[in-house]
């Protein structure tokens, strides 16, 4: 097997470059670094693949390393740690939301593209460059903290699975949706382990997500047969990352090999996952580099809870995926636009509404509860909106400081309506 090291190989766009030049021109010393590609993180320590940008103007580092096959030279490398003066920016910055959307003052995750510094023989990683998107959640159990697990994703595929209607759940696809829109990354939905639904159920799965989203293409898939692998292969093109999302024992490694397969007939050795479930092995250490892992002071202060991490995988087929960790449940973060572009029946209504910030549970003249009496709104579709609002809001609430009264009252009046909903659905 030949490795491609080639950077546009590797997912470099046109505006990572435009990213490193802005940077260089404000910090010269960025010309002597390599940008290099985030493909995983092992306990603070990460693990890159630096392509070959030798022979590229802009670039003064990648001659001069590519030629001494040092460390530096194309490759991957693990072990790979922040540099001080970087991590202590990180953590002055209290970036909050502002550093997590651009990346920049946010710790680098998987899919990122940074700048790492050859100084001294060992990579450190100095910098990250804008994200061209970033897939954000909100931690389990928490709702304050957002946790990255993937950045500069083309394709979000949120898997659901049709193993008996457990795991096929509406209300889940609407928040990865909302995720999925947040991101800035294009969602795919895919219905995995379709080997184990009638045709009957497979179909109305479809439609009815189809419904759900419309414009957003759904496939049935079996990793286990391979049903649908090479339709959903067919979506993508070589040096695109596309990252898996979805409950944990949907099939997302499954996936991931079957894809590897789709594309060459075989998964190539450490190219892909190392099998269904989230065990992995290790790669022999690169020449020139110590594991210095032990070394490495946690890069992450929210790293402690992570037992899984995202990984970038290149396929033979060229393109690149992320396999992220399962969730057991999916919270979603602030994003008023996300949410209303996957509630567009709701928000078109809501421009209708007497009152431009109409809450929808007690003014007059609003048109969204006009419509739910019609019955053209659906009473689950807005008791779901209302419920990913609610989280929006706490979820703002924690992050922003200028919390307006109107905002307070806002969000007063759609916790006390969620609770009526919750009241009549019970009772
Ligand atoms: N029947 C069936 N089982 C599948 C399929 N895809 C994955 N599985 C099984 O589902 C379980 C979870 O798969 P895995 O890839 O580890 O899920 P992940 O947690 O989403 O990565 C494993 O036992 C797989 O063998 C499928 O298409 N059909
Ligand atoms: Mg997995």
């Amino acid at each position: 097997m030949t490795k491609d090291y080639s950077p546009e190989g590797w997912g470099w766009r046109r505006e990572h470059h435009a990213s490193y030049e802005t940077m260089a021109g404000l910090w010269p010393a960025a010309r002597g670094m390599l940008p290099a590609r985030v493909v995983g993180r092992d306990r603070g320590a990460y693990r890159v693949v630096a392509p070959d940008f030798s022979g590229r103007p802009g670039f003064e580092a990648a001659a001069v390393s590519a030629a001494a096959g040092r460390a530096g030279a194309p490759g991957e490398y693990s072990g790979v740690a922040l540099s001080g003066a970087y991590a202590r920016a990180i953590e002055e910055a209290d970036s909050g939301d502002r550093g997590r959307a651009s990346g920049v003052l946010e710790y680098p995750a998987c899919g990122d593209w940074v700048l790492v510094d050859l100084d001294g023989g060992y990579p450190r990683i100095q910098a990250t460059l804008g994200r061209l998107s970033a897939v954000a959640r909100g931690r389990a159990g928490r709702t304050s903290e957002a946790q990255v697990i993937a950045a500069n994703i083309d394709t979000l595929i949120v898997v659901l699975a049709l193993d008996g209607g457990r795991n096929f759940l509406p209300r889940l696809a609407e928040r990865a949706l909302v995720l999925a829109r947040a991101s800035g990354a294009a969602p795919v939905l895919a219905l995995n382990k379709r080997d184990l639904a009638d045709e009957e159920t497979r179909l109305a799965a479809e439609a009815e997500l189809s419904r759900l989203a419309p414009g957003v293409p759904v496939l049935s898939t079996s990793a286990r047969t391979g049903a649908g692998i090479a339709e959903l292969a067919a979506l993508f093109g070589p040096g695109e990352t596309i990252a898996l999302l979805g409950k944990s024992g949907m099939g997302k490694s499954a996936l991931v090999n079957a894809l590897a397969g789709a594309g060459s007939g075989e998964a190539a050795p450490g190219a892909g996952p190392s099998g269904a479930g989230d065990v992995e092995t290790a790669p022999p250490p690169e020449p020139g580099l110590r594991a210095i892992e032990g070394a490495v002071r946690d890069g992450d202060r929210r790293g402690r809870h992570t037992t899984t991490a995202s990984r970038l995988y290149r396929l033979d087929s060229g393109l690149l995926v992320v396999d992220a960790p399962g969730f057991r449940e999916l919270k979603v973060l602030g994003d008023e636009e996300a949410t209303a572009d996957v509630f567009a029946e709701v928000s078109e209504l809501a421009v209708s509404c007497r009152f431009s910030d109409c809450t929808h549970t007690n003014e007059p003249g609003c048109a969204v509860r006009a419509a739910l009496d019609s019955g053209e709104l659906e009473p689950g579709r807005f008791s779901d909106y209302l419920e990913l609002e609610a989280e929006r809001a706490s979820y703002e609430r924690r992050h922003s400081a200028r919390l307006s009264a109107s905002d307070e009252r806002r969000w007063k009046l759609i916790a006390k309506a969620r609770r009526r909903l919750k009241d009549a659905e019970r009772g």
